[in-house]
């Protein structure tokens, strides 16, 4: 009996109706067999791909941050002031700026830190300095975290740095002009859908908001909070500092449509801002390219297994903390930072590494010292950097049992730019190093031209066998760790 309404023609779709019609088993499979066709179609995106001129507006626009690859995270609001001690409780370890949430602190005794923030150490051209010494070309800082604190002068609520506290100054705008005047890009950090500070801003149910203070809290109250409160203090943002990104952070509390007028707002205000994936929401997009934003975040120091054919960047922390904690001592080193930025860069990421100062104004010593030596690294070995994309493979590991050390340091990462591929070694090698992703089996096109180590004016020698290309180590190290070798290819 024909199944009504189902009108199939062709011969696979009379193979199909003849299955449909004898096996109950087929024509699961058949159902199941469509819907899995309807959502990868759906979840590619099929039919709501951008057009070209939206393609070619988000080139323009993203070209300077694909080069850019380094960048400073600033944490700073009115939880560097306990920074990781409140009340005589320490936290050694856990984010210092979800201290009002850890410590379900009323609003009425947390805004009374505002009276207290008085950072006169607080120098904005020293810092783009610092940022800069250490080879980082944008800087992002957070204009409202989720304590609800502007760090910028509003009109929309008094609870800001220039109405609400002893210093008066507006920190955004001295940074923006700071940047502007080296060089640098700026970045504003704004949470939208957590406000612990606001009654809309909890909104919903949802276990980490301020249910404290606000246990009644519902979703039209985020909705009402969206719409007379955050959406246009981005605006703000937009009008005044004219940021080159919006960097947007935390939970999946807005509706798509909220999402979408938000985007829109943006693009009508500033064409060409930048924008990171969160502004949806924290989870990993579903489909690439995804919608409403340029690159993607990936989560808090995760460094994703392979090159998502996106841009995506890193927020990297060097202790637990984002914000300042003086009792977090918990310190990545130097070479772990380099190590990690040639990951996050031959997969063809930026790594966004933060900082947070104290509430004097004064960026942590023990993140200077680092930033100091990653920066001498790249100095040296900027140019496998900056500009660079991925290569055929973004790295390879080296055989155990080999150089100086343990084996995974002696890993490589690979970037490429033009007619160069960069191998960074991350350990110094005894004897040669063996790339064995550039063997003539592997990569018979390729031929090298010329061979050098950054940083070392000692002769390199190269020879490509049909197992990888060997390549002579150099007597003396131009560099402590991470050791680059330029190869030109015909
Ligand atoms: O909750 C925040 C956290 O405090 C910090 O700002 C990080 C940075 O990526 N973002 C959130 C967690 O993902």
């Amino acid at each position: 009996m024909a199944t009504p309404g189902l009108q199939v023609t062709g011969l696979p779709l009379t193979v199909a109706r003849f299955l449909w019609q004898n096996s109950r088993t087929m024509k699961k499979t058949l159902l199941l067999f469509i819907l899995v066709i309807a959502s990868v179609l759906f979840n590619t995106g099929f039919g709501a791909e951008p057009s070209a001129a939206e393609q070619a507006a988000r080139e323009a626009r993203i070209k300077w941050f694909r080069d850019a690859k380094f960048g400073m995270f600033i944490h700073w609001g009115l939880y560097s002031i306990p920074g990781g001690t409140w009340k005589d409780k320490v936290h050694k370890s856990g984010y210092s700026e979800w201290m009002m949430f850890s410590e379900k602190i009323p609003v009425k005794e947390y805004e009374q830190l505002a009276g207290k923030f008085n950072p006169v150490k607080f120098d904005a051209t020293a810092w783009v300095a610092v940022a800069r010494k250490a080879g980082m070309k944008y800087m992002v800082l957070t204009t409202k975290h989720h304590e609800g604190f502007s760090m910028f002068k509003s009109k929309l609520t008094p609870y800001n740095i220039v109405d609400a506290t002893p210093f008066k100054r507006d920190a955004t705008g001295e940074l923006v002009d700071a940047c502007r005047k080296a060089g640098l890009r700026f970045g504003c950090y704004y949470s939208v859908d957590r406000d612990w500070y606001r009654p809309q801003g909890p909104g919903n149910n949802y276990k980490q908001n301020n249910r404290w203070d606000y246990p009644d809290s519902k979703k039209e109250d985020f909705d009402k909070y969206f719409k007379e409160f955050a959406k246009p203090q981005v605006e703000e943002l937009l009008s005044n500092y004219r940021p080159d990104l919006l960097w947007f952070d935390e939970i999946d509390m807005k509706t798509d449509a909220q999402v979408e007028e938000l985007y829109q707002s943006i693009r009508k205000l500033r064409p060409d801002c930048v924008i990171n994936s969160r502004i949806q929401g924290c989870r990993f997009p579903s489909k690439i390219p995804p919608p409403h934003c340029d690159y993607i975040t990936s989560g808090d120091n995760e460094i994703l297994e392979k090159a998502p054919g996106f841009e995506w960047e890193n927020p990297g922390s060097m202790n637990t903390s984002y914000g300042y904690n003086q009792n977090d001592h918990n310190w990545v080193s130097a070479q772990e930072i380099i190590f990690r930025l040639a990951d996050i860069v031959s997969k063809g990421g930026n790594y966004l590494l933060n900082v947070g100062p104290t509430s004097e104004g004064i960026i942590p010593q023990p993140s200077i010292d680092r930033l100091v030596e990653v920066g001498a690294w790249m100095d040296i070995n900027g140019e496998a950097i900056y500009g660079t994309s991925v290569w055929k493979v973004h790295g390879e590991k080296a055989d155990p049992g080999k150089g100086d050390g343990k084996a995974a340091a002696f890993n490589m990462h690979f970037t490429a730019k033009g007619k160069t591929i960069y191998v960074i070694c991350l350990g110094w090698p005894e004897k040669e190093v063996l790339v064995k992703s550039l063997g003539r089996k592997e990569t018979p096109a390729v031929e090298i031209k010329s061979v050098s180590m950054l940083g070392s004016g000692e002769e390199i020698k190269g020879s490509q066998g049909d197992g990888g290309l060997a390549l002579t180590v150099p007597k003396e190290k131009p560099c402590k760790y991470a050791f680059v070798y330029k190869l030109e290819l015909r």
